[in-house]
């Protein structure tokens, strides 16, 4: 009887200490993996400058069955193939910088991408997005303009590392 529970107790910590070097062994992994679920759930296309502008009536519209443009459709297309690729690096879980992208704009894009921000809040974006609304129509018009408000999005893998909301503006210049 005395050796039965001696025997399992020296299972125990076998377990446990097997348990505890898988766990120093993958530390950095473990972490990218919930880092990176995290930043699959708060990435949306919509978060993309180019595609806010195009889509902000569907963005803003509180009807569940609203139907977005044919040019906020296409707009988002455009991005299906960068998403794919972009979802794929983050499951690499590892940190991402500048040389995964193939240039400025699509650090920047993908800076945008996983911001983490929807359409509320991209007023106080790097590209802040002016709605005109003139008077005969029901139509929004838009222009972004580069005006600063000290405000830049949510950056879990550090691409803009001075803070001006610009991801990778040296892309090109480093080594
Ligand atoms: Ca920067």
């Amino acid at each position: 009887m005395f050796a039965f529970i001696q025997k399992n107790l020296t299972n125990m910590l076998l377990m446990t200490i097997v348990v505890v070097l898988v766990l120093i062994l993958f530390k950095d992994k473990i972490r990218m993996y919930f880092k990176a679920q995290e930043v699959l759930q708060k990435a949306n296309v919509y978060n993309i400058t180019d595609v806010a502008v195009k889509c902000y009536n569907a963005i803003i519209s509180t009807d569940d069955d609203y139907i977005p443009s044919q040019e906020c459709s296409n707009m988002v297309d455009s991005y299906n193939e960068k998403v794919l690729r972009w979802n794929n690096l983050i499951k690499e879980y590892r940190d991402i910088n500048c040389k995964d992208f193939t240039d400025q704009a699509e650090a920047q894009d993908f800076y945008d991408y996983v911001s983490g921000e929807l359409a509320g809040g991209f007023y106080a974006y790097r590209k802040v997005i002016v709605g005109v609304k003139p008077d005969d129509t029901e139509h929004f018009a838009f222009a972004t303009t580069n005006k600063f408000d000290g405000h830049c999005r949510h950056d879990p893998y550090g691409l803009d590392t001075n803070g001006d909301c610009n991801a990778c503006e040296n892309y090109g210049q480093k080594p």
